[in-house]
């Protein structure tokens, strides 16, 4: 049973993706450090994922926790049993991490997404992960589940486990980090899909009907807590525009629904140590970022020059993270001022193509790498000057406070939790940590840019705000303080049931 803070709580975080055994986007990341903040708090926190074919266990040795789970494929079929182990990796600090292994469903299969039967994928992540507490002598006070693809672990306790003596006590939190993806279909047309409203039971896992089980609805509806990145993000999706068809249930679950703003690893993202900088800095040393500067053009294939204002742009390439607006400015931007700009990050070939396209007429002034690289992330955030991030919706983003951490000035919309995270630069009140724009059109994106460029020729100015950027407290041990009193309302409201 539930222990008082004091002598720790005992957390479960369950999601498809934690670095750094696997890591497709930032839910990876924060299940990687949100976990290491807790236990520094001196909680016991554990996160169990599926264990993907790609996982590198020559470097992460496996070891075995429990054998021989059996999973029950649904209701109708008594027979359709799957088998499932749990296998365990403990890191040097002692953080414990759980893998739920089938060799069909997981072990096969070369990517994380994406497969025609993910949503079978995850029912068996929900199911596999409760049998495997029931079995398990380590049991959670509360259970983290993570996007759609654990929405269905807070639908099972309070359904078809809701008699069961020891799931039928953990309160759940449910945790938004993207409520674009909520199951295998686009939430645009989710009025056509009355049947899967998330009252039905779950089907069984053969039935075509899985695949289009609403994950998200269902982590709302049933979870005791649900919780998004950023304050913003959590006021946002209760209205039409942000909600994606989801509105009206948040609004309905408005008195449990919060909002705490991702951190990041200030430890070993670290201008001061990192090794994959061409040089190390500090505040004090703001000199030395020009040799990252000229290491990042080179790697980039661009101009050597210390002086020209470098931007950045890491993410998907995609309309979410405001590509749209970006294509429409860039052309003119290159034509009118003299920056260079760097683009990593996979995504939609339609805006690589333009890019590409852009780099060949504008020769030593645009650099793109279209696929994830976390050494070219970090080379960009301590050697560009800034780093743009026009998004669409951002839940939390958590390139902005990278960017910050390495004196690369985020020039943002004011949105999700990147309204929550920047702060506009005021200089007659020497405030502000970057540029921060309101509307989503390229009129706006482009008055911020040319407000950044201008600054930039103003050395002095422009060193007060990298300064004031870098400086920024953006460490997970506030957000997981805020966690535990999240946790500890979830047991709260759990008891009072
Ligand atoms: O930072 C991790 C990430 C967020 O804004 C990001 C997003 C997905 O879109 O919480 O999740």
């Amino acid at each position: 049973m539930p222990k008082d803070s004091k002598s720790g709580l005992k957390i479960l975080f369950v999601a498809s993706e934690a670095a750094p055994f696997v890591k497709v986007g930032g839910l990876g990341e924060v299940m990687s450090a949100l976990p290491k903040a807790l236990r520094e708090l001196g909680h016991d926190a554990r996160v169990i994922s599926p264990k993907y074919g790609t996982i590198d266990i020559e470097k992460y040795p496996l070891e075995t926790e429990v054998n021989n789970i059996k999973v029950v494929s649904g209701d109708k079929d008594p027979l359709g049993i799957l088998i499932s182990n749990v296998l365990r990796y403990i890191d040097s600090s002692g953080g414990v991490n759980y893998f739920l292994e089938n060799m069909e469903y997981y072990e096969k299969r070369a990517n994380v997404y994406g497969y025609a039967d993910d949503a079978v994928r995850w029912v068996l992540l929900a199911k596999g992960t409760l049998e495997f507490i029931r079995q398990s002598k380590w049991k959670p006070d509360v259970i983290v589940a993570s996007d759609w693809q654990s929405g269905f672990i807070p639908n099972l306790i309070h359904t078809d486990y809701k008699d069961d003596p020891i799931l039928s006590k953990i309160p759940i939190v449910f945790s938004i980090h993207n409520l674009k993806h909520q199951g295998m279909f686009d939430p645009k047309f989710v009025t056509e899909m009355e049947f899967y409203s998330g009252q039905a039971p779950i089907t069984d896992f053969f039935d075509p009907r899985t695949q289009k089980l609403n994950g998200m609805r269902r982590g709302i509806m049933y979870a005791d807590v649900v919780n998004t990145v950023s304050p913003t993000y959590a006021r946002e999706i209760l209205t039409e525009e942000f909600g994606d068809g989801l509105d009206k249930l948040l609004n309905e679950r408005k008195s449990r629904l919060f909002g705490i703003l991702n951190g990041i690893d200030t430890e070993s993202l670290n201008p001061e140590k990192d090794k994959d900088l061409a040089a190390n800095y500090s505040p004090k040393s703001l000199d030395k970022r020009q040799e990252n500067k000229i290491a990042l053009q080179k790697q980039f294939g661009l101009k050597d020059d210390k002086d020209v204002f470098v931007v950045g742009m890491v993410g998907r390439v995609t309309e979410q993270k405001g590509f749209d607006l970006v294509t429409q400015i860039l052309g003119s931007l290159m034509d009118n001022i003299n920056f260079q700009f760097i683009v990593l990050g996979e995504g939609d070939t339609g805006y690589r193509l333009y890019l590409e396209e852009l780099k060949n007429k504008h020769t030593g002034r645009i650099g793109t790498h279209f696929s994830f690289d976390h050494r070219l992330a970090r080379m960009i955030c301590g050697g560009a000057d800034a780093m743009l991030v026009p998004s669409r919706f951002e839940p939390s983003g958590l390139v902005q406070m990278e960017a910050m951490r390495y004196g690369c000035i985020p020039i943002v919309r004011k949105v999700g939790g990147l309204a929550d995270s920047v702060t506009d630069l005021s200089p007659e009140k020497e405030e502000g940590t970057g540029f921060v724009f309101e509307k989503y059109d390229p009129f706006s994106l482009t008055i911020a840019t040319i407000r950044a460029a201008e600054l930039y020729r103003n050395k002095k100015e422009w060193e007060k705000l990298v300064k004031r950027a870098m400086t920024e407290d953006f460490s997970w041990a506030k957000s997981a303080k805020e966690y535990v009193k999240l946790f500890e309302m979830a047991l709260r409201f759990h008891q009072e049931k």
